[in-house]
């Protein structure tokens, strides 16, 4: 059976790396393997992704963020994810909804009950299957982050922005410990891809034993 993975961390957490790693793990083992991010993921997602992360409407409402996350996410999930899940192919997605609850739930400060509405409502009983959260104190990522482009506009938010950031993801992984596995990804990128492809390498054999 297919399975829906999900990656998820604060800036440079080392996301693109790991999802290139998971990405060629699960095609050695011969499943056909959908790699996508969100927000975006498809045209209408894409230009909503430059809506949110551009400036160009700096100072827009946080709910306004949070449907705009969701709306994209609609869009994403009857594009993309389920046509693809349903066609048999793994989906391997950076970043999914519980970027909303960190970000926009612990982060902005938005209500968790009403995130929670949105992701019943947009996702129905949709949930990812494994979700892979690298784990890093906020400097070291914002450190590595800063070493690239210009700061989106949730690169340009203050450390206690992210500190909440990252505790709110911790607070997500305790909660769901049969779905999340917590990677130290604060260490050198030979021991993150380890830990990333002990990971993997289990779950692929708890789904296709023997
Ligand atoms: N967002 C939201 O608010 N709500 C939502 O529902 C969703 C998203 C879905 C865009 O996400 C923004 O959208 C994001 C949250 C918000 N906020 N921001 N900013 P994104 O995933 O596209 O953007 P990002 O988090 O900024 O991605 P990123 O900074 O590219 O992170 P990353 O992919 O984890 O980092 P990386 O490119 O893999 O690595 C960063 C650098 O560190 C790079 O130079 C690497 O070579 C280096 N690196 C990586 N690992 C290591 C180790 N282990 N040691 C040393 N150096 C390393």
């Amino acid at each position: 059976m297919p399975r829906f993975i999900t990656v998820e961390g604060i800036e440079g957490a080392g996301k693109t790396s790991c999802l290139d790693l998971l990405e060629q793990r699960i095609r050695q083992r011969g499943h056909e393997v959908l790699v996508t991010r969100e927000p975006g993921g498809t045209p209408l997602g894409e230009d909503l992704r430059q809506l949110l992360l551009g400036h160009r409407h700096d100072g827009m409402a946080d709910d306004t963020e949070l449907l705009l996350m969701f709306a994209a996410r609609a869009e994403h999930l009857h594009a993309k994810i389920e046509p693809a899940l349903v066609a048999g192919s793994w989906v391997l997605c950076d970043r999914f909804t519980d970027a909303t609850y960190a970000y926009q739930g612990y982060g902005r400060g938005i209500d968790l009950q009403r995130i929670a509405a949105l992701e019943t409502w947009v996702q129905g009983e949709r949930r990812p299957d494994l979700t892979l959260l690298l784990d890093l104190p906020v400097e070291v990522g914002l450190q590595r982050a800063g070493r690239r482009s210009t700061p989106d506009r949730f690169e340009r938010q203050a450390l206690t922005f992210f500190d909440r950031v990252r505790q709110g993801y911790l607070s997500l992984a305790a909660s769901a410990p049969g779905r999340f596995r917590v990677i130290d990804a604060g260490q050198s990128l030979d021991q993150v891809s380890r830990q990333v492809t002990a990971t993997i390498d289990a779950f692929l054999d708890s789904a296709d034993p023997g």
